[in-house]
Formats: structure tokens, C-alpha cells, sequence
């Protein structure tokens, strides 16, 4: 129970659906969280790992149909279709609700129902905001308590009447049935055939039936954070943003921070924790995934990470490609689908050390390299950690006030065509640059990995309503913000040279890019402008010590008239799909980068 009458009664009546056993609030305490464990290690859903390797931690193995999000099973449910938009699945909210409340009814029957009071954002931050998650889930409690601030100190904020964001979830597989039988718990209950995610944009609430797994079923995060929030931010006049959020500071003391939007698996978590090869600049984390951003006295865009854990993409990371995440993750994780040493650590494919000779994968059995195909840990496996064990965490990540942001960057994966780093001649050039973004799709979603499509600003799976309005939304921002909003860039670590290698190193040379970004927010850096944007002068770059043959870097930084007057008409088609909601100043921009591409042939 709380001092808030309307949440006891909302917490009340979804008892009174879902029939769980007991009903459990959770106060965010480290004796909680334990309990947490315990209860997975009890029932198989989670095994201990080693003390020595990885202490209090642990790992979990998902059922295998269920291990990514499911854009196909994600709804948005507003009152009239067309405010979904063509890139969402709409579903009628009443319909849906009827929907739900079958599949809800007696749910939990044989379970405990826990209520999680959170808080996206430091606790009591005007630019945070409170939601309320109800789960049957012991796993998605232990990591809600590392992904968002959880427990009485959010209640003590909610007071009486305070506004919270209601999400309930459950994974669909009481242990009772309606005939009265019972039937034992399994270590990852889920209901695959029946997954919904579904959002109430008018009504701000989260229900999520079936799926146990990640952006799924960790309600605060693409749900709330993205999808309601958007909706939230488009309302009272802030940006919710599928973006990183890094502190850039140069060897002479000076501080800018960076926000990016990159789409999911695209390395925003590498970025965000990246050791710069450049002397002397130092990169610090303030988030790896969502910036939420509001304006301040002062005129500015301020954002805050409205989370407290990183839920990042084990695969690939290492002490080469990320050592600041591997130690994030030393202590205190949970490890979702990765494989498993005899000793009782983590093993993934390319993690810095050799696969030893008996392996446990993430289906749970002995593992043999017979192929490339049979991986041992699920490309999508991921870890669980708490942001304040970061090495490289910012001293104002968990700032109320927010950081100011000076420059943002849009990026994807893009073999061919996009240079390295451009800079928009405007807000409004910036805001078609994101609108027009692509990149090769991932295995954060389910669906085919490697197809090249268009994920606007990176919030394709996550923007709560029609594209087109949100579209508006960032020029009306740019509108209210003029000339104090941070510049936007496009920049793109993934182009490959003919023979087929990567011309870009990456990871810390990035720092690089962003030294050129840096001085472009103090007007210093050299660019030329080119019909797409502003792009480094050659000698603008710094590339002291960096052996990158010449022709390289003329390839990174080259723009091919023909390849993008090829995409115009790709663009026009994408844009086609918002029909009378697409912002006639973005019509105007892809005309005025046709003229500008003509004009250069
Ligand atoms: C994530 C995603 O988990 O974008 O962050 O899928
Ligand atoms: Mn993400």
C-alpha cells in the first residue's frame, strides 16, 4: 500500500484481473533484489556465476522463442488509426483492451504480483517522470532495479496525487489453471504465440502480455521512456530520444556534451564509454540509450539519461571494443543468453579470450563449434549492469538539472554513400537528415538481420505515434530553440572500401569525429560545403598518429553526386508513406538537396 489512493486502487483492480497469489511491493532494497535471485536460482531461471569471476551475478537463459523485441507484436493503440501513423501497428484501443482483459484475466493465478514504483530520470528531477510497472516476473524485477530508481524514495515523490505512468506485464503462464490444475514453474515462462506490447498513447499506459524479455517486458525503457514518452514530450513541448548521451571534454578543460542517436546494436553504448586514441580528450558516459531533453531558463536543450543500468549487446564486446563496458559488468549483472565456462564465467563470440574446450551455450547444452551458424551466445544476448559502475561515468550523470547538449549525431550502418561526418547547414536540414536516416537492420529486433531501412532518427520501432507529427515536433522544437540548439551531424563508422574492408578503424579513432565536432560548436573547425552538408576540409581532421592510406580517406570523406541523386527518388517514396502529415519544410528540403545535387553535375 501507499498514500496514493488512486494507485492502490488501480493496484487493486489489476489483482483483481490478473489472481495472483500475493501481492509484493518492491522498496528497491539490495535484501529485495537478493530475493529477487533467489527466487530465479529456485526455479532454474537463473544460474550463480563464479564468486571469483563474476560476483553476485548471475546468468539467464531465455526460452529460444523469445529473445528479442517484436516489432511485429508491438501496437500502438490511439483513438484514431491515423495518429499511429504508417510505421507503427495500430490497433483499436477498445478492441484491444478487450483483448487484453482476456488474456490478463487470471494470469498471475499461482503467482506473486510485484508493484515497482519507478522513477525514469534522477529521483525528483523536473525533467524526470514516475511510472509504476506490475509484473510476475522476479527477472524483470531484478533488472527494472538496475535499469531504472526503484522503490519508497519514488513513492515519497509520487505524495498523494502524483502522476505516474501505469505498465503492467506479465509473461502469460499462470500456474493454475482455470479448471483448478497446477502445473510446475519452468525457468523462462512465456507465452510465444500470444506476445503483446501494446501502448495507450491517450491514456499513457503500458500493457505487455507474453514475452519476458528486454525492451519487451522492462517496461520503463522503450516503452515508457520511448513510446509513451514521445507522446508525453510531443504534448507539453520536450524530445524523448532513442540516443546516447556522452560528456566530450578537451585537453584544454573544455566541456561539450553530445547527444546520438544510432539505431539499436549500432554502437551507441560503445560511443557513449569510448577511451579516445586522441591525447589529452576524455570521453564520459551519461547514458548509452535514451536522452530525454527539455528546454531550461537559459533557452538551451538540457537532457537527462532517464535510466540507471545499461542493457547493452553482449556479443562483440571486449576490453578491445569496449573496456569500460566489460568493466561495468565485473560484479552485480545479470547476463541474459550467453554462453558458459566450466569455471563458471561468460563466454560470447568475440570476447577477448579463446572459447575453452567444454562450453555450455545459451540453450543450455554442451556446445560444439560445428559451425559458424550455431553460436553459443545468441547474437542479441545481452548484460545487465548498474551505470554507476562504469569506470568512465560522468560526475553529472545523475545531475536533476541535466546536461546541456551542444551537438547532436545521427548514424547508422551504411557500407556505401554516407561519408564519415557531416554537419547540417540548419536545424531544419538536421531534422531531414534524421528523417531520411537508414541503416542495416540488427538482432535487437526480431526479423531479418542485414536489410538496409529507413529508421528515422532511430526511433522507427519506438516512436509512440505518427511519424509525419513527429517529424513536426523536432521543427517545432528548432522553431522554439533557434540558434541556441545544438548543431546536428550525420556521421557513419561502417563505409567499406570496394574490396569489402571497413575504411573507417572506429571505436576510440572516433574521437576524431568528435574533435571535429567539438570545434565546429566553437565555429573553429574548417569544412567545405558539398550539396549534402558541411564535411571536413581534408586538413580539418585530426589524424596525427593514424595510419589511414590516402585514398582512404578521400573515400570517407567523398560525395558521389550520382549516388545520392539516386536516392532522391528513394527519399520521395519514403516520404510518400506520411502523406498530408509530412512537413511541407522537409519537402522543401529534398527538393532543395535535388537542386543542389543538379546544380553540381
Ligand atoms: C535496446 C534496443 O535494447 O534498442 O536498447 O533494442
Ligand atoms: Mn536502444
Amino acid at each position: 500500500m501507499s498514500n496514493h489512493q488512486a494507485l492502490d486502487r488501480w493496484v487493486a483492480q489489476v489483482a483483481e484481473l490478473c489472481q495472483p497469489d500475493e501481492i509484493v511491493w518492491c522498496d528497491g532494497s539490495e535484501a529485495q533484489y537478493q530475493e529477487m535471485i533467489g527466487r530465479m536460482l529456485a526455479t532454474g531461471s537463473a544460474v550463480k556465476l563464479s564468486e571469483k569471476k563474476k560476483p553476485n551475478s548471475i546468468l539467464v537463459r531465455s526460452d529460444p522463442a523469445d529473445v528479442a523485441r517484436v516489432e511485429d507484436r508491438t501496437f500502438i493503440c490511439s483513438e484514431k488509426e491515423e495518429d499511429a501513423g504508417p510505421t507503427n501497428n495500430w490497433a483499436d484501443p477498445a478492441e484491444m483492451k478487450q483483448k487484453l482483459d482476456g488474456l490478463f484475466k487470471g494470469c498471475m493465478r499461482g503467482r506473486t504480483m510485484y508493484v515497482v514504483p519507478f522513477s525514469m530520470g534522477p529521483v525528483g528531477s523536473d525533467i524526470a517522470h514516475i511510472g509504476v510497472e506490475l509484473s510476475d516476473s522476479p527477472y524483470v524485477v531484478a533488472n527494472m532495479m538496475i535499469m531504472t530508481r526503484v522503490g519508497q524514495p519514488v513513492l515519497d515523490v509520487l505524495g498523494e496525487d502524483g502522476y505516474f505512468v501505469p505498465c503492467v506485464h506479465s509473461v502469460g503462464y499462470p500456474l493454475v489453471l482455470t479448471d483448478g490444475t497446477t502445473r510446475d514453474d519452468i525457468p523462462w515462462p512465456c507465452d510465444s504465440d500470444n506476445k503483446y506490447i501494446t501502448h495507450f498513447p491517450e491514456t499513457r499506459e503500458v500493457w505487455s502480455y507474453g514475452s519476458g524479455y528486454g525492451g519487451n517486458a522492462l517496461l520503463g525503457k522503450k516503452c515508457f521512456a520511448l513510446r509513451i514518452a514521445s507522446v508525453m514530450a510531443r504534448d507539453q513541448g520536450w524530445m524523448a530520444e532513442h540516443m546516447l548521451i556522452l560528456k566530450l571534454t578537451s585537453p584544454e578543460g573544455a566541456v561539450k556534451h553530445i547527444a546520438a542517436a544510432f539505431p539499436s546494436a549500432c554502437g551507441k553504448t560503445n560511443l557513449a564509454m569510448m577511451t579516445p586514441t586522441l591525447p589529452g580528450w576524455k570521453v564520459e558516459t551519461v547514458g548509452d540509450d535514451i536522452a530525454w531533453m527539455k528546454f531550461k531558463e537559459d533557452g538551451c536543450l538540457h537532457a537527462i539519461n532517464p535510466e540507471a543500468g545499461f542493457f547493452g549487446v553482449a556479443p562483440g564486446t571486449n576490453y578491445k571494443t569496449n573496456p569500460n563496458a566489460m568493466e561495468s559488468m565485473k560484479e552485480n549483472a545479470i547476463f541474459t543468453n550467453v554462453g558458459m565456462t566450466p569455471d563458471g564465467d561468460v563466454w560470447w563470440e568475440d570476447i577477448d579470450r579463446p572459447a575453452p574446450d567444454h562450453l555450455i551455450d545459451w540453450l543450455g547444452q554442451e556446445w560444439v563449434h560445428y559451425d559458424s551458424t550455431h553460436k553459443a551466445a545468441h547474437p542479441n544476448a545481452r548484460f545487465t549492469a548498474p551505470a554507476s559502475q562504469c569506470p568512465v561515468i560522468a560526475d553529472n550523470w545523475e545531475d536533476p538539472a541535466g546536461v546541456k547538449i551542444d551537438a547532436i549525431l545521427f548514424g547508422g550502418r551504411r557500407s556505401t554513400g554516407q561519408p564519415l561526418v557531416l554537419e547540417s547547414f540548419s536545424w531544419e536540414h538536421g531534422t531531414f537528415l534524421g528523417s531520411t536516416m537508414a541503416s542495416q537492420k540488427t538482432a535487437a529486433a526480431a526479423g531479418k538481420v542485414g536489410e538496409l531501412r529507413f529508421d528515422p532518427m532511430a526511433m522507427l520501432p519506438f516512436c509512440g505515434y505518427h511519424m509525419g507529427d513527429y517529424f513536426k515536433h523536432w521543427l517545432d522544437m528548432g522553431d522554439q530553440g533557434g540558434d541556441k540548439m545544438p548543431r546536428i551531424f550525420y556521421v557513419n563508422w561502417f563505409r567499406r572500401a570496394q574490396d569489402g574492408h571497413f575504411l573507417w578503424p572506429g571505436f576510440g579513432e572516433n574521437a576524431r569525429v568528435l574533435k571535429w565536432v567539438f570545434e565546429r560548436c566553437d565555429g573553429q573547425a574548417e569544412a567545405t560545403q558539398t550539396p549534402i552538408g558541411h564535411l571536413p576540409t581534408p586538413g580539418a581532421l585530426d589524424l596525427s598518429g593514424l595510419d589511414l592510406p590516402e585514398e582512404d580517406l578521400a573515400e570517407l570523406l567523398d560525395v558521389d553526386t550520382e549516388h545520392w541523386l539516386q536516392k532522391v527518388p528513394v527519399f520521395r517514396k519514403h516520404y510518400a508513406q506520411f502523406g498530408a502529415k509530412l512537413p511541407g519544410r522537409l519537402a522543401d528540403q529534398l527538393d532543395q538537396l535535388e537542386q543542389r545535387l543538379n546544380d553540381a553535375t
